[in-house]
């Protein structure tokens, strides 16, 4: 890339946060930031993921693997320390929250039949953790650095079998809302992306997901999905000092779903 293109990452480092395959989303905002010079580190949730993300971020140039639960503050705290005394990545310019779960049971039937337990974890994992990763991110992000995250209509809409993930997406929104407020003194940005439905791990197994997809492809103005590139390339762009003037903001990114009305 131009080393005078505004969206080059040559000499930055990106933390990447929900990559579980090669279909996440996060996977594919990882490697267009590495596309784009940026130094990236990966971190996968749990053992069972370690091997696949290692090797994922092993096909990225200076690419790195490190373990991250956001359930678990001491794995977070490590995570931080660790990229503290890391040379190249003591700095973080770009922070990615790809995150999100709910009890499987909670994500169909009736919302009014959502448990306290699948509520609180749905929040924790989806929402708190932004929060949580913001604050650490803080300490190590200089002048310009940017936060992003990953939401979805269910926050604005009433979407079938969404139930809590929704009350969390829209949490989560809210959250930005006040960590750009709160960060924005420091000049670090937050924004989310509010991406349309793509085919992912999170998808997969969602009953009717094949139909959703249909769905929106005949409603979207744009008559179609939105691929993971459209999502990766608007992630580079909120990252970047292209869009210095933003922050706070949930920018759809979904075909024009969301706008369209009868
Ligand atoms: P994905 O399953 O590939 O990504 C979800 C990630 O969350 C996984 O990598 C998983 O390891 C991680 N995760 C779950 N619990 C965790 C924990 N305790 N600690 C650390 N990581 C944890 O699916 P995806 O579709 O790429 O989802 C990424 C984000 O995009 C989510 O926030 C999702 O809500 C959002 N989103 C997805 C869609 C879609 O249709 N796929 C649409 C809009 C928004
Ligand atoms: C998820 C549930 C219901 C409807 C849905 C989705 N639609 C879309 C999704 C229409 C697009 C995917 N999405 C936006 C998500 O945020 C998914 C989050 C999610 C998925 C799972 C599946 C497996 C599991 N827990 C999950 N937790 C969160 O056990």
């Amino acid at each position: 890339m131009n080393p005078s293109n505004p969206a080059n990452f040559q000499g930055k480092h990106a933390l990447v946060l929900g990559v579980a395959n090669e279909r996440s989303i996060a996977w594919s905002i990882a490697k267009t930031l590495a596309g784009a010079g940026a130094t990236v580190t990966l971190t996968y949730q749990g053992e069972r993921i370690r091997a696949k993300v290692e090797e994922l971020a092993s096909s990225l140039p200076n690419g790195k693997a490190l373990p991250c639960d956001v359930q678990d503050d001491q794995q977070m705290d490590e995570l931080f320390e660790e990229l503290r005394n890391d040379p190249d990545r003591k700095t973080i310019d770009a922070l990615v929250h790809s995150v999100a779960f709910a009890l499987k049971e909670e994500l169909e039937g009736r919302f009014v039949l959502t448990s306290r337990k699948g509520f609180l974890l749905a929040h924790e994992i989806s929402v708190y953790s932004l929060i949580a990763l913001a604050r650490r991110a803080e300490t190590l992000m200089p002048h310009g650095a940017s936060i992003l995250t990953l939401s979805y209509l269910g926050a604005e809409r009433a979407i079938p079998n969404y139930n809590v993930m929704g009350v969390a997406k829209a949490a989560l929104e809210a959250s930005v809302r006040y960590l750009a407020a709160d960060l924005g003194p420091h000049r670090i940005r937050i924004n989310a992306i509010s991406a349309g439905p793509i085919n992912t791990l999170a998808a997969r197994g969602i009953r009717g997901f094949t139909e959703m997809l249909q769905y929106v492809r005949e409603k979207a103005p744009l008559k179609r999905n939105v691929t993971q590139q459209e999502v990766a390339d608007t992630a580079l762009f909120l990252l970047s000092p292209l869009a210095g003037g933003i922050t706070g903001e949930v920018l759809h990114v979904d075909a024009g779903f969301n706008i369209q009305g009868m």
